[in-house]
Protein backbone atom coordinates (compact mmCIF):
# COMPACT_ATOMS: atom_id res chain seq x y z
CA UNK A 1 0.00 0.00 0.00
CA UNK A 2 2.66 2.44 1.12
CA UNK A 3 4.77 1.52 -1.88
CA UNK A 4 2.09 2.27 -4.50
CA UNK A 5 1.41 5.59 -2.81
CA UNK A 6 5.04 6.57 -3.11
CA UNK A 7 5.18 5.54 -6.74
CA UNK A 8 2.33 7.87 -7.68
CA UNK A 9 3.34 10.77 -9.92
CA UNK A 10 2.66 14.21 -8.58
CA UNK A 11 0.33 16.75 -10.20
CA UNK A 12 0.05 20.44 -9.35
CA UNK A 13 -2.16 23.12 -10.85
CA UNK A 14 -3.94 26.33 -9.99
CA UNK A 15 -6.53 28.82 -11.15
CA UNK A 16 -6.68 32.46 -10.15
CA UNK A 17 -9.73 33.21 -7.99
CA UNK A 18 -10.07 36.56 -9.73
CA UNK A 19 -13.75 36.15 -10.60
CA UNK A 20 -16.24 33.44 -11.36
CA UNK A 21 -14.68 30.54 -13.23
CA UNK A 22 -15.56 30.20 -16.88
CA UNK A 23 -16.47 27.33 -19.14
CA UNK A 24 -12.89 27.69 -20.46
CA UNK A 25 -11.42 27.22 -16.97
CA UNK A 26 -13.65 24.21 -16.44
CA UNK A 27 -13.00 22.45 -19.76
CA UNK A 28 -9.38 23.54 -20.12
CA UNK A 29 -8.29 22.87 -16.55
CA UNK A 30 -10.69 21.88 -13.78
CA UNK A 31 -12.36 18.95 -15.51
CA UNK A 32 -8.98 17.42 -16.30
CA UNK A 33 -7.95 17.82 -12.69
CA UNK A 34 -10.87 15.71 -11.53
CA UNK A 35 -9.88 12.95 -13.95
CA UNK A 36 -6.40 12.83 -12.45
CA UNK A 37 -7.28 12.64 -8.77
CA UNK A 38 -7.44 8.85 -8.51
CA UNK A 39 -4.26 8.06 -10.37
CA UNK A 40 -1.96 10.83 -9.15
CA UNK A 41 -0.99 12.62 -5.99
CA UNK A 42 -2.67 15.96 -6.67
CA UNK A 43 -2.12 19.44 -5.27
CA UNK A 44 -4.67 21.94 -6.54
CA UNK A 45 -4.49 25.52 -5.39
CA UNK A 46 -6.31 28.80 -5.64
CA UNK A 47 -3.64 31.13 -7.01
CA UNK A 48 -4.70 34.15 -4.99
CA UNK A 49 -1.19 35.65 -4.83
CA UNK A 50 -1.27 35.80 -8.62
CA UNK A 51 -4.57 37.68 -8.71
CA UNK A 52 -3.24 40.88 -7.13
CA UNK A 53 -1.04 41.49 -10.19
CA UNK A 54 -4.30 43.04 -11.42
CA UNK A 55 -6.15 45.31 -8.96
CA UNK A 56 -8.83 43.45 -6.98
CA UNK A 57 -11.54 44.73 -4.68
CA UNK A 58 -10.47 43.14 -1.34
CA UNK A 59 -13.96 42.04 -0.21
CA UNK A 60 -14.63 40.56 -3.64
CA UNK A 61 -11.31 38.71 -3.69
CA UNK A 62 -12.07 37.12 -0.32
CA UNK A 63 -15.51 36.07 -1.54
CA UNK A 64 -14.12 34.78 -4.84
CA UNK A 65 -11.66 32.58 -2.96
CA UNK A 66 -14.47 30.89 -1.09
CA UNK A 67 -16.62 30.62 -4.23
CA UNK A 68 -13.79 29.15 -6.26
CA UNK A 69 -13.06 26.59 -3.55
CA UNK A 70 -16.75 25.62 -3.65
CA UNK A 71 -16.60 25.32 -7.45
CA UNK A 72 -13.52 23.06 -7.20
CA UNK A 73 -15.45 20.73 -4.90
CA UNK A 74 -18.68 21.00 -6.90
CA UNK A 75 -16.77 20.01 -10.04
CA UNK A 76 -15.90 16.76 -8.29
CA UNK A 77 -12.58 17.29 -6.54
CA UNK A 78 -12.47 15.23 -3.38
CA UNK A 79 -10.43 16.72 -0.51
CA UNK A 80 -9.93 13.20 0.86
CA UNK A 81 -7.97 12.35 -2.27
CA UNK A 82 -6.29 15.63 -3.14
CA UNK A 83 -4.73 18.58 -1.34
CA UNK A 84 -6.77 21.71 -2.01
CA UNK A 85 -5.30 24.94 -0.69
CA UNK A 86 -5.00 28.69 -0.92
CA UNK A 87 -1.60 29.82 -2.19
CA UNK A 88 -1.41 32.76 0.24
CA UNK A 89 -1.75 30.37 3.20
CA UNK A 90 1.53 28.67 2.30
CA UNK A 91 4.33 31.24 2.74
CA UNK A 92 6.86 28.99 0.99
CA UNK A 93 5.42 30.11 -2.37
CA UNK A 94 6.47 33.72 -1.83
CA UNK A 95 9.76 32.64 -0.28
CA UNK A 96 10.80 30.38 -3.14
CA UNK A 97 9.58 32.92 -5.70
CA UNK A 98 12.12 35.43 -4.39
CA UNK A 99 14.96 32.95 -4.72
CA UNK A 100 13.88 31.91 -8.22
CA UNK A 101 13.65 35.55 -9.29
CA UNK A 102 17.41 35.51 -9.03
CA UNK A 103 17.58 32.56 -11.45
CA UNK A 104 15.13 33.92 -14.05
CA UNK A 105 16.55 36.11 -16.79
CA UNK A 106 15.03 39.41 -17.92
CA UNK A 107 15.22 38.16 -21.51
CA UNK A 108 13.10 35.13 -20.61
CA UNK A 109 10.49 37.21 -18.81
CA UNK A 110 10.37 39.66 -21.72
CA UNK A 111 9.23 36.86 -24.01
CA UNK A 112 6.17 35.87 -21.93
CA UNK A 113 3.08 36.51 -24.02
CA UNK A 114 0.69 36.72 -21.07
CA UNK A 115 2.70 39.63 -19.68
CA UNK A 116 2.44 41.39 -23.04
CA UNK A 117 -1.33 40.77 -23.23
CA UNK A 118 -2.03 41.77 -19.65
CA UNK A 119 0.12 44.87 -19.74
CA UNK A 120 -1.70 45.97 -22.88
CA UNK A 121 -5.06 45.39 -21.13
CA UNK A 122 -3.98 47.10 -17.89
CA UNK A 123 -1.79 49.88 -19.28
CA UNK A 124 -2.36 52.00 -16.16
CA UNK A 125 -0.92 49.34 -13.85
CA UNK A 126 2.06 47.57 -15.40
CA UNK A 127 3.57 46.51 -12.08
CA UNK A 128 6.57 44.37 -11.21
CA UNK A 129 4.32 41.53 -10.04
CA UNK A 130 2.76 41.22 -13.47
CA UNK A 131 6.25 40.91 -14.91
CA UNK A 132 7.53 38.31 -12.42
CA UNK A 133 4.22 36.42 -12.30
CA UNK A 134 5.70 33.41 -14.16
CA UNK A 135 8.46 33.12 -11.55
CA UNK A 136 5.87 32.78 -8.78
CA UNK A 137 4.17 30.16 -10.93
CA UNK A 138 7.50 28.33 -11.30
CA UNK A 139 7.80 28.37 -7.50
CA UNK A 140 4.27 26.92 -7.18
CA UNK A 141 5.19 24.02 -9.40
CA UNK A 142 8.76 23.33 -8.27
CA UNK A 143 7.99 23.47 -4.52
CA UNK A 144 5.96 20.26 -4.78
CA UNK A 145 8.35 18.45 -7.15
CA UNK A 146 5.48 18.17 -9.64
CA UNK A 147 5.76 15.70 -12.51
CA UNK A 148 2.73 17.05 -14.38
CA UNK A 149 0.96 20.39 -14.66
CA UNK A 150 -2.49 20.22 -16.31
CA UNK A 151 -3.23 23.63 -17.85
CA UNK A 152 -4.79 25.30 -20.88
CA UNK A 153 -2.60 26.19 -23.85
CA UNK A 154 -2.03 29.77 -22.70
CA UNK A 155 0.00 28.52 -19.74
CA UNK A 156 2.36 26.22 -21.65
CA UNK A 157 4.98 28.93 -22.00
CA UNK A 158 4.97 29.46 -18.23
CA UNK A 159 5.49 25.76 -17.53
CA UNK A 160 8.38 25.78 -20.00
CA UNK A 161 9.94 28.67 -18.12
CA UNK A 162 9.58 26.69 -14.87
CA UNK A 163 11.49 23.86 -16.55
CA UNK A 164 14.25 26.23 -17.69
CA UNK A 165 14.59 27.78 -14.23
CA UNK A 166 14.65 24.32 -12.61
CA UNK A 167 17.35 23.10 -14.99
CA UNK A 168 19.42 26.21 -14.41
CA UNK A 169 19.21 25.80 -10.63
CA UNK A 170 19.95 22.06 -10.79
CA UNK A 171 22.96 22.67 -13.02
CA UNK A 172 24.29 25.46 -10.82
CA UNK A 173 24.07 23.41 -7.59
CA UNK A 174 22.94 19.80 -7.77
CA UNK A 175 19.69 17.94 -8.44
CA UNK A 176 17.08 19.90 -6.46
CA UNK A 177 13.93 20.22 -8.54
CA UNK A 178 12.05 17.66 -10.59
CA UNK A 179 11.49 18.88 -14.16
CA UNK A 180 7.72 19.27 -14.70
CA UNK A 181 5.76 18.58 -17.87
CA UNK A 182 2.63 20.43 -18.97
CA UNK A 183 -0.47 18.35 -19.77
CA UNK A 184 -2.73 20.02 -22.28
CA UNK A 185 -5.81 18.24 -23.56
CA UNK A 186 -6.21 18.95 -27.23
CA UNK A 187 -9.78 20.00 -28.07
CA UNK A 188 -10.33 21.99 -24.92
CA UNK A 189 -6.84 23.50 -24.80
CA UNK A 190 -8.24 26.88 -25.68
CA UNK A 191 -11.96 27.61 -25.55
CA UNK A 192 -12.49 30.83 -27.48
CA UNK A 193 -14.65 33.84 -26.63
CA UNK A 194 -18.13 33.50 -28.16
CA UNK A 195 -18.15 37.14 -29.23
CA UNK A 196 -14.61 37.14 -30.62
CA UNK A 197 -13.42 33.60 -31.32
CA UNK A 198 -9.94 34.83 -32.19
CA UNK A 199 -9.51 35.49 -28.45
CA UNK A 200 -9.41 33.07 -25.51
CA UNK A 201 -12.54 32.95 -23.31
CA UNK A 202 -11.43 34.60 -20.10
CA UNK A 203 -12.98 35.39 -16.74
CA UNK A 204 -11.82 38.99 -16.81
CA UNK A 205 -13.84 39.64 -19.97
CA UNK A 206 -17.30 40.61 -18.81
CA UNK A 207 -19.30 40.63 -22.07
CA UNK A 208 -21.45 37.93 -23.60
CA UNK A 209 -18.41 36.13 -25.03
CA UNK A 210 -17.75 34.38 -21.73
CA UNK A 211 -19.89 31.64 -20.22
CA UNK A 212 -19.46 31.45 -16.47
CA UNK A 213 -19.74 28.16 -14.64
CA UNK A 214 -22.56 29.67 -12.54
CA UNK A 215 -24.59 31.15 -15.45
CA UNK A 216 -28.20 29.96 -15.49
CA UNK A 217 -29.70 28.14 -18.44
CA UNK A 218 -31.40 31.20 -19.99
CA UNK A 219 -28.17 33.18 -19.87
CA UNK A 220 -26.23 30.31 -21.43
CA UNK A 221 -28.77 29.88 -24.24
CA UNK A 222 -28.77 33.64 -24.92
CA UNK A 223 -24.98 33.89 -25.02
CA UNK A 224 -24.63 30.90 -27.34
CA UNK A 225 -27.43 32.21 -29.60
CA UNK A 226 -25.43 35.44 -30.00
CA UNK A 227 -22.13 33.62 -30.65
CA UNK A 228 -20.23 34.90 -33.68
CA UNK A 229 -20.13 32.37 -36.53
CA UNK A 230 -19.61 32.75 -40.29
CA UNK A 231 -21.77 32.97 -43.37
CA UNK A 232 -21.13 29.53 -44.79
CA UNK A 233 -23.96 27.96 -42.80
CA UNK A 234 -22.52 24.45 -42.57
CA UNK A 235 -21.84 22.70 -39.29
CA UNK A 236 -18.43 21.48 -40.29
CA UNK A 237 -14.94 22.27 -39.07
CA UNK A 238 -12.94 24.49 -41.41
CA UNK A 239 -9.90 26.68 -41.79
CA UNK A 240 -10.76 30.17 -40.55
CA UNK A 241 -14.20 29.06 -39.22
CA UNK A 242 -13.13 30.05 -35.69
CA UNK A 243 -16.65 30.44 -34.32
CA UNK A 244 -17.95 27.07 -35.53
CA UNK A 245 -14.73 25.27 -34.65
CA UNK A 246 -15.05 26.64 -31.12
CA UNK A 247 -18.71 25.62 -30.78
CA UNK A 248 -17.86 22.17 -32.11
CA UNK A 249 -15.08 21.86 -29.52
CA UNK A 250 -17.47 22.86 -26.76
CA UNK A 251 -20.26 20.58 -27.96
CA UNK A 252 -17.89 17.67 -28.32
CA UNK A 253 -16.41 18.27 -24.86
CA UNK A 254 -19.88 18.51 -23.29
CA UNK A 255 -21.41 15.47 -25.01
CA UNK A 256 -18.45 13.25 -25.87
CA UNK A 257 -19.51 13.21 -29.54
CA UNK A 258 -16.89 13.12 -32.29
CA UNK A 259 -16.71 15.60 -35.19
CA UNK A 260 -18.19 13.00 -37.55
CA UNK A 261 -21.14 12.38 -35.23
CA UNK A 262 -21.77 16.10 -34.85
CA UNK A 263 -21.64 16.68 -38.60
CA UNK A 264 -24.18 13.95 -39.30
CA UNK A 265 -26.42 15.04 -36.43
CA UNK A 266 -26.66 18.52 -37.96
CA UNK A 267 -26.49 17.68 -41.67
CA UNK A 268 -29.01 19.89 -43.48
CA UNK A 269 -29.70 21.92 -40.33
CA UNK A 270 -28.75 25.52 -39.67
CA UNK A 271 -26.64 27.36 -37.13
CA UNK A 272 -29.77 28.15 -35.07
CA UNK A 273 -30.43 24.45 -34.38
CA UNK A 274 -26.80 23.80 -33.65
CA UNK A 275 -26.51 26.73 -31.25
CA UNK A 276 -29.59 25.60 -29.35
CA UNK A 277 -28.11 22.11 -28.94
CA UNK A 278 -24.75 23.56 -27.84
CA UNK A 279 -26.47 25.81 -25.30
CA UNK A 280 -28.47 22.94 -23.88
CA UNK A 281 -25.45 20.69 -23.67
CA UNK A 282 -23.54 23.35 -21.75
CA UNK A 283 -26.49 23.95 -19.41
CA UNK A 284 -26.71 20.20 -18.72
CA UNK A 285 -22.99 20.01 -18.08
CA UNK A 286 -22.97 22.95 -15.69
CA UNK A 287 -26.35 22.30 -14.04
CA UNK A 288 -25.05 19.50 -11.82
CA UNK A 289 -22.05 21.57 -10.75
CA UNK A 290 -24.30 24.51 -9.85
CA UNK A 291 -26.44 22.39 -7.56
CA UNK A 292 -23.43 21.04 -5.74
CA UNK A 293 -21.96 24.53 -5.58
CA UNK A 294 -25.00 25.81 -3.67
CA UNK A 295 -24.68 22.94 -1.23
CA UNK A 296 -21.02 23.73 -0.47
CA UNK A 297 -21.61 27.47 -0.24
CA UNK A 298 -24.22 26.81 2.43
CA UNK A 299 -21.54 25.15 4.58
CA UNK A 300 -18.79 27.70 5.06
CA UNK A 301 -17.43 25.87 8.11
CA UNK A 302 -16.73 22.82 5.95
CA UNK A 303 -15.04 24.90 3.23
CA UNK A 304 -12.88 26.60 5.85
CA UNK A 305 -11.87 23.25 7.28
CA UNK A 306 -10.88 21.94 3.85
CA UNK A 307 -8.74 25.04 3.25
CA UNK A 308 -7.03 24.89 6.64
CA UNK A 309 -6.23 21.19 6.36
CA UNK A 310 -5.11 21.63 2.76
CA UNK A 311 -2.72 24.43 3.68
CA UNK A 312 -1.20 22.31 6.44
CA UNK A 313 -0.53 19.41 4.11
CA UNK A 314 0.76 21.69 1.36
CA UNK A 315 3.08 23.54 3.77
CA UNK A 316 4.62 20.31 4.91
CA UNK A 317 5.54 19.29 1.37
CA UNK A 318 6.57 22.79 0.28
CA UNK A 319 8.82 23.44 3.27
CA UNK A 320 10.87 20.34 2.54
CA UNK A 321 11.85 21.74 -0.86
CA UNK A 322 12.29 25.27 0.46
CA UNK A 323 14.79 24.23 3.14
CA UNK A 324 16.77 22.26 0.57
CA UNK A 325 16.91 25.36 -1.63
CA UNK A 326 17.93 27.64 1.25
CA UNK A 327 20.77 25.29 2.11
CA UNK A 328 21.97 25.01 -1.50
CA UNK A 329 22.09 28.74 -2.12
CA UNK A 330 24.07 29.22 1.10
CA UNK A 331 21.68 30.70 3.67
CA UNK A 332 23.02 30.12 7.18
CA UNK A 333 20.78 28.17 9.56
CA UNK A 334 21.85 28.43 13.22
CA UNK A 335 19.63 25.42 14.11
CA UNK A 336 21.84 23.07 12.14
P1 LIG B 1 -7.99 35.95 -16.23
O1 LIG B 1 -9.05 36.40 -17.16
O2 LIG B 1 -8.17 36.42 -14.81
O3 LIG B 1 -6.62 36.10 -16.75
P2 LIG B 1 -8.46 33.27 -17.08
O4 LIG B 1 -9.90 33.01 -17.25
O5 LIG B 1 -7.63 33.46 -18.28
O6 LIG B 1 -8.20 34.41 -16.04
P3 LIG B 1 -6.69 31.66 -15.45
O7 LIG B 1 -6.95 31.74 -14.00
O8 LIG B 1 -5.58 32.47 -16.01
O9 LIG B 1 -7.99 32.00 -16.28
O10 LIG B 1 -6.49 30.15 -15.88
C1 LIG B 1 -6.76 29.04 -15.08
C2 LIG B 1 -6.62 27.79 -15.90
O11 LIG B 1 -7.66 27.72 -16.87
C3 LIG B 1 -5.32 27.69 -16.67
O12 LIG B 1 -4.90 26.35 -16.68
C4 LIG B 1 -5.70 28.14 -18.03
O13 LIG B 1 -4.83 27.62 -19.01
C5 LIG B 1 -7.10 27.56 -18.17
N1 LIG B 1 -7.90 28.35 -19.09
C6 LIG B 1 -8.24 29.64 -18.94
N2 LIG B 1 -8.99 30.07 -19.97
C7 LIG B 1 -9.11 29.01 -20.80
C8 LIG B 1 -9.75 28.80 -22.05
N3 LIG B 1 -10.42 29.77 -22.63
N4 LIG B 1 -9.66 27.58 -22.63
C9 LIG B 1 -8.98 26.59 -22.04
N5 LIG B 1 -8.34 26.71 -20.87
C10 LIG B 1 -8.41 27.89 -20.24
N1 LIG C 1 -0.92 31.21 -14.02
C1 LIG C 1 -2.04 30.32 -14.01
C2 LIG C 1 -2.51 29.98 -12.64
C3 LIG C 1 -1.43 29.32 -11.90
C4 LIG C 1 -0.93 28.00 -12.12
C5 LIG C 1 0.12 27.85 -11.18
C6 LIG C 1 -1.25 26.98 -13.01
C7 LIG C 1 -0.70 29.87 -10.90
N2 LIG C 1 0.21 28.99 -10.47
C8 LIG C 1 0.85 26.67 -11.13
C9 LIG C 1 -0.50 25.81 -12.94
C10 LIG C 1 0.53 25.67 -12.02
C11 LIG C 1 -3.14 31.01 -14.74
O1 LIG C 1 -3.51 32.03 -14.40
N3 LIG C 1 -3.65 30.47 -15.71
Amino acid sequence: MQETKEAKKLVLSGIQPSGTLTLGNYLGALRNWTKMQDEYLCYYMLADLHTITVRQVPAELRQNCLKTAAIYLAAGLDPEKITLFLQSMVPAHSQLAWVLNCYAMMGELNRMTQFKDKSARHADNINGGLYTYPVLMAADILLYQADYVPVGKDQKQHVELARDIANRFNNTYSETFRIPEPIISTNTASIRSLSDPTKKMSKSESGDGTIFVLDNKDTILRKVRKAVTDSDGEIRRGEGKHGINNLMNIYSAATGKTDGEIESEFAGKGYGDFKLAVGEAIADLLGGIQQEYERYMADKAYLNRVLIEGAERASYAANKTLSKVYRKVGFYDPHK
